[in-house]
Parts: C-alpha cells; sequence; structure tokens
C-alpha cells in the first residue's frame, strides 16, 4: 500500500483539528450515556446516566476523524463532498458533527448551541420520543441509513452517478466489507465516468473488530489485502498509528495526495481526452476501535479491541467504579476548552470550519435533495397498444422509457440500473438514445458499450 511521508499540519492547524475531534469525541460519549450534566461542571451522579444504554462507540472516534479532516480539505479546497458512513451505528458522531456544525439546531432550533441544547442533544439520543442511535433519514447530511450493513459504497456511488462536481467519501466498516452486497459493489469502479460523474472516496476503516470477533481483512496481512484492493481497481493508500498527532500528519498529508489524484484523474478525461478505466485512490484506516475510549474495564482490555464495539461502561448507573471511569475518559477531552460558559463550541473549535452548503452535514444532496429536478414524464398515451391484440408489455414500456430519456437528456437525472436484462427483457429500445456505461475495455463482439451510458 502507498504511504505518504509528510507532514503538512503546522501546529496550530494540528491543534484546531486535534479539539474538533475531541469536541465531537466528547459530544459522541455524551449522548450514548448522559441525561444531565452535560458539561460535567459537577460530579457526575449515578442518576445522570441513562437507565438504558444503547450505542456503539467503538466505530465513532474513526468517524469522527475521518470527518475533521474531510471538512479540512472542503474549507481547503471549497469541494462539493458527501460523507457516506457504512457503519452508521456511529449515529452519535454524525449527530455530533451536525451540531457543532451549527446544522443540527438549525434543523432543530429545540436543540440549541449552548448548555441546554446540549443537554437535549444527549437525552434524546436512543431515548423514548428521541432520536435513532444509528444515521436515519432525520440526521443531518445523510443519504445511508446506519443499520443492515452492505449497501454504502453502492449508495455512494449512486450519489456520484450525474454529479460531476461532487466527491463522495464512504467509510466502510471491515466487518461490513464481508457482507456479499458490499464486497460485490468495489466493481462499481468501472462504470463510473471520469467526465459525467463525481468520484467516490472510498476509505476502509481497519479498526480490526465486528461485533465480537477480529475481521477478515484485518487479518489476512497488507500483502494480500494490498492485492485485494489493487485487483478491485483502487491505488490504496494507508494511514495507521495510534499516536494521535501522528495519525494526524498521515491522514491530512494522505487527504491531500488523494484528493489531488481525484481531481488530476477527473482533469485529464475532461480536458486532455485521456481515455480508459482510471485506478482511484482509496485510503486505509487503521486506527483502534473506540480510539481514546476507557483501555480497561474490569481488568479486561477494551480500547482497541471488539470490547468497545457498543458501551463501554455498561454499568456506570449502578457501578461507583464504571461511574468514575466515565466521568475520567469524558474529562480526559477537556471539555472545558471545548465549549464555552454558555456551552456553545469555543470559537476556536469551529472557526475554521466550512460554512453553508459546504458543511456536510448540510450538503444540498442530502436528506432527500434540496433542488431535485422534477422529471418529464412523456405522455405514455403515445405508446398505447389495442385491447386484444398481442403485444410484448415490456417491449412497449421500453419504447416509453426511451422516450423518458430523451427528454430527461438536458438534466442527467434518469437512469436505468439492473443487472444485464434490458435486452432480455424487452427494454432494447432505450438502447436507441442511450449506451450502457462501460469504462472497461470494450472487444468487437460487444454491442452499446460506452463510457457515458
Ligand atoms: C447485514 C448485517 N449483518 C449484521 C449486522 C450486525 N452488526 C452490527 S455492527 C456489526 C459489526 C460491524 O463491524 P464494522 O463494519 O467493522 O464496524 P465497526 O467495527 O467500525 O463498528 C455487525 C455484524 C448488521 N447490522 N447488518
Amino acid at each position: 500500500m502507498h504511504v505518504v511521508d509528510a507532514r503538512p499540519l503546522g501546529t496550530a492547524e494540528a491543534t484546531q483539528i486535534n479539539a474538533y475531534w475531541r469536541a465531537a469525541n466528547y459530544l459522541s460519549v455524551g449522548q450514548i450515556y448522559l441525561m444531565g450534566n452535560p458539561l460535567l461542571r459537577e460530579p457526575l451522579l449515578p442518576e445522570q446516566v441513562k437507565p438504558r444504554l444503547l450505542g456503539h462507540w467503538g466505530t465513532t472516534p474513526g468517524l469522527n476523524l475521518l470527518y475533521a479532516h474531510l471538512s479540512r480539505i472542503i474549507a481547503a479546497r471549497g469541494q462539493d463532498l458527501l460523507y457516506v458512513t457504512g457503519p452508521g451505528h456511529g449515529g452519535p458522531g454524525l449527530v455530533a458533527n451536525a451540531w457543532l456544525e451549527g446544522t443540527y439546531s438549525e434543523t432543530y432550533p429545540r436543540i440549541s448551541v449552548d448548555e441546554p441544547g446540549m443537554g437535549r442533544l444527549f437525552t434524546q439520543f436512543s431515548f423514548p420520543g428521541g432520536i435513532p442511535s444509528h444515521v436515519a433519514p432525520e440526521t443531518p447530511g445523510s443519504i445511508h441509513e446506519g443499520g443492515e450493513l452492505g449497501y454504502s459504497l453502492s449508495h455512494a456511488y449512486g450519489a456520484a452517478l450525474d454529479n460531476p462536481g461532487l466527491v463522495v467519501a464512504c467509510v466502510i466498516g471491515d466487518g461490513e466489507a464481508e457482507t456479499g452486497p458490499l464486497a460485490a459493489s468495489w466493481h462499481s469502479n468501472k462504470f463510473l465516468d471520469p467526465v459525467g460523474d463525481g468520484a467516490v472516496l472510498p476509505i476502509l476503516h481497519l479498526n480490526g473488530y465486528k461485533i465480537a470477533n477480529p475481521t477478515v481483512l484485518a487479518r489476512i496481512g497488507d500483502d494480500e489485502l494490498t492485492a485485494l484492493l489493487t485487483g478491485y481497481g483502487h491505488k490504496p493508500y494507508l494511514v495507521q498509528g495510534d499516536d494521535q498527532a501522528e495519525v494526524h500528519q498521515r491522514l491530512a498529508a494522505t487527504m491531500d495526495v488523494v484528493f489531488d489524484e481525484i481531481a488530476a484523474i477527473q482533469y485529464a478525461a475532461r480536458f486532455d481526452g485521456a481515455a480508459g478505466r482510471p485506478r482511484w485512490p482509496m485510503i486505509v484506516l487503521r486506527t483502534p476501535k473506540g480510539w481514546t475510549g476507557p483501555k480497561q474495564v474490569d481488568g479486561l482490555p477494551v480500547e482497541g479491541t471488539w470490547r468497545a464495539h457498543q458501551v463501554p461502561l455498561s454499568a456506570a448507573r449502578n457501578d461507583p467504579g464504571h461511574l468514575a471511569l466515565l466521568q475520567e475518559w469524558m474529562r480526559s477531552y477537556r471539555p472545558e476548552e471545548l465549549f464555552d460558559a454558555l456551552g456553545a463550541p469555543a470559537r476556536s473549535v469551529v472557526d475554521w470550519l466550512p460554512r453553508g452548503d459546504l458543511r456536510m452535514s448540510a450538503n444540498p444532496h442530502t436528506n432527500g435533495g434540496r433542488r431535485p429536478h422534477e422529471l418529464e414524464l412523456p405522455d405514455f398515451r403515445v405508446h398505447g397498444v389495442k385491447a386484444f391484440e398481442p403485444a410484448e408489455a415490456t417491449r412497449v414500456l421500453g419504447g416509453w422509457l426511451r422516450d423518458v430519456l430523451t427528454a430527461n437528456d438536458a438534466h442527467h437525472n434518469f437512469r436505468i440500473v439492473g443487472p444485464d436484462e434490458t435486452e432480455s427483457n424487452r427494454l432494447g429500445a432505450v438502447l436507441e438514445v442511450t449506451e450502457k456505461a462501460w469504462q472497461a475495455p470494450v472487444a468487437a463482439v460487444d454491442e452499446h458499450l460506452g463510457t457515458g451510458g
């Protein structure tokens, strides 16, 4: 795997990014556990811990780390960027980032950007009458439900199709990568047109474990993993470590390189006439599961193990030892530096973030899309057939779909996607006006294949 050997962050920028990450982690842990005393200004009491703890801590620090570094890229380049998280069970992370960006309070004014709002943010999470524990349609910036694992990469590619200015960063859990849908969707890169489509940046989050077991990809060794991902058509970059300052430098350096590469691929295809299937970059992030969480609980290792998957201190309300560890854990983020006297994020924590629609939590493509273009549906009666006269229904449908393609051609907002059944299902008339998307080589015997189909 490729490793970028550079240290692009100056002291101020490194401090800023790490403070933001601490804030997102603090707010994530607070959502999982607390229903009072959100800033821990007083010693934590058992009754301030939720009676029923439910959530997923293990994946969350990685999702938050990536959010911070992708925000840095957006702030520097104005990149239109959408964030898809396969391990969407890390829902508190995405909610935390949306709150830090201000989008959460803009969408749900009751969850204000102050101490009472933070208190409500914490309490509502995975609570009766509150919000789901996974990324959900109501999570600002989401297009992908976090629940059934396996669809993140195909959803990411779907979002990139016909959106040439968009990059979709897609976090894939190494456990999720074991599912059939995810394993198959690596090949979506063979259908992505660098001219007319946007790009997908897959980020394999190799935190080593799923619920109670190691993951396959974490244990096959770097050589095999490199061969696998290269075989899928990617150029994999590795970022690994458990030293926070070092990982920030490596991740920032790697993000700079992969976003440069994506831009170079697109420029070559769009302006220099480069042909052939590009080898898109991707990132493998190998960091500890539950990073920055409790190292040991009840004498057993937690950080960096499968035990960090859900709620590491499951008896925080009843066991004074767990309660003390929870308070120590949350205070390790130094909330007094991250939030001001009113409980809003300190300016230095958030003043470098992207603004407006550039915030990933406010991306206009998400939550159903703020700028959908109505599909033109031509009059189907033109294709009418006489009752009781022989006709193949799907062949007639094919003629109408051809007209739909033509009517919407200018907006590039209609696609037909299928498992090679266009002709066998008699929809072949559509091929009068479009080819079938295909970036791999074309042989003389092939028909109707084209990069921009
Ligand atoms: C299709 C499917 N199978 C099983 C599960 C149960 N499940 C929830 S989280 C998880 C482990 C996920 O591991 P990974 O994708 O590596 O995420 P992370 O370790 O970052 O939490 C599993 C198996 C699920 N949600 N969906």
